[in-house]
C-alpha cells in the first residue's frame, strides 16, 4: 500500500511549499492539505484539501481514517511572536495538537510523524554561536517552552512506544511562495517585498541582530531528506539542530541594495528585538550531517538572487 500524508497547517509559510514536493514524490491525490482556513491558494487545489482545526480530535481521527492516513506533517502552531501576545493559545494549540498526533501514532492509527521543533528552544545562556545539538536550553518564549516541551514528548513517545517521530529545529525560514506569519524572524521575509514594492523597509530588529536562517528549498529539502532516512539512521528523536546561513538586518540590506539600488532600510525596535536576542547567531548540526548526509546549499548571495528574482516575476503576474 502506498503512503497517505496529511499536512495540518498546509496554509502556511512551510506547508504551502511542502505541500507541493511531497506531491511531487507522493503524487497528488495522495497528500492531503489541510488548514483551519479554506485555501485560495492555486497550489492546494492541485489535491485533496480538509477542512480542520487541529484542536478538534474528533474532526482529525475521522480525516485520518478517511483517508488511510500513514505519515502526519503536523505544521499548525502560533510562532513565538504572536504566541508572547496570546499565551494561553499559544501554549494550548502548540502543544495539544502535538499530542492529539502523537497519540493517534501509539494507537497504531499512523506510521510516521513530522513536527517542527526550532532554534527557539534555546534561551539567553545557550552558548550563541555555533550552538551544540546538546547544550542548555532555558528558553524564555511561550514558543520555545512549548517546543522544548515537545521535544521531550517526541523523544519519550519514540523511547516507551516505539512512535516513528521526526523533527528538525528549523532556523528562522525565508521564502517567496508565502508569507511568513507572527514569528521574531519575519523580517527576513518582509524585508523583500517591501524593497520590491516600495525600495523602503522599517525593521523591528536592530541592525546588528544575527540569527540562524534558511531558504525554503534547503528547509524542504532537509524535511524531506529526514522523513524518508532510514530510521536506524536517526540518533536523535528529540529534535535535529539544522543550519542554513546566519546574517543580521544590515547584511541583509546590503545584499538587496545589489537588486533594488535605491532601497533604503530604518530601525525602529520593538517587543520582538527581546526574543532575537535570547536566541543563538548560528547553529552547528554535525548530528544531520552524520546522520542522514544533511548539507544546506544557499548563502546569503544566492539566497537573494533567488528570491528577488521570483518575487519580482510573482509582483509583475499580479498587475498582469
Ligand atoms: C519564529 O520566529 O518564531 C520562527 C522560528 C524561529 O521558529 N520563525
Amino acid at each position: 500500500m502506498s503512503d497517505k500524508l496529511l499536512v495540518i497547517g498546509s496554509s502556511g509559510q512551510i506547508g504551502t511549499e511542502l505541500v507541493l514536493e511531497l506531491r511531487k514524490i507522493y503524487g497528488e491525490k495522495n497528500v492531503i492539505a489541510s488548514d483551519i482556513r479554506s485555501t485560495s491558494k492555486k497550489t492546494l487545489q492541485n489535491g485533496p484539501f480538509e477542512l480542520l482545526d487541529v484542536m478538534n480530535e474528533k474532526k482529525l481521527f475521522q480525516i485520518v481514517k478517511k483517508h488511510k492516513i500513514t505519515q502526519v506533517y503536523l505544521l499548525a502552531a502560533l510562532l513565538s511572536a504572536r504566541a508572547e501576545k496570546n499565551i494561553e493559545l499559544g501554549w494550548s494549540l502548540n502543544m495539544r495538537s502535538h499530542s492529539h498526533v502523537l497519540d493517534l501514532a501509539k494507537e497504531g492509527f499512523i506510521k510516521k510523524i513530522f513536527w517542527p521543533s526550532s532554534i527557539a528552544v534555546f534561551g539567553p545562556n545557550t552558548p550563541k554561536k555555533n550552538t551544540p545539538q546538546f547544550t542548555i536550553m532555558e528558553p524564555n518564549t511561550v514558543y520555545g517552552i512549548s517546543k522544548l516541551a515537545g521535544e521531550r514528548w517526541n523523544e519519550y513517545y519514540f523511547n516507551k512506544f516505539n512512535v516513528d517521530v521526526r523533527s528538525l529545529r528549523y532556523p528562522g525560514l525565508i521564502g517567496w511562495r508565502a508569507k511568513a506569519g507572527g514569528g521574531t524572524t519575519d523580517y527576513a521575509v518582509n524585508i523583500f517585498h517591501d524593497a520590491i514594492q516600495k525600495q523602503k523597509y522599517t525593521c523591528y530588529l536592530s541592525k546588528n541582530t544575527t540569527l540562524p536562517m534558511m531558504y525554503m528549498p534547503d528547509a524542504i529539502e532537509a524535511t524531506i531528506k529526514l522523513m524518508e532516512s532510514k530510521s536506524e539512521s536517526i540518533t536523535i528523536r528529540s529534535s535535529y539542530n539544522l543550519s542554513g546561513v546566519s546574517f543580521n538586518p544590515e547584511e541583509i540590506a546590503n545584499e538587496i541594495s545589489k537588486h533594488v539600488p535605491d532601497f533604503e532600510i530604518i530601525y525602529k525596535q520593538d517587543y520582538r528585538q527581546k526574543i532575537a536576542d535570547s536566541w543563538p547567531q548560528s547553529i552547528n548540526d554535525s548530528y544531520a550531517k552524520n546522520d542522514w548526509n544533511w548539507q544546506s546549499k544557499y548563502d546569503l548571495k544566492k539566497m537573494c538572487t533567488d528570491m528577488i528574482k521570483n518575487l519580482s516575476t510573482q509582483y509583475l503576474n499580479l498587475v498582469k
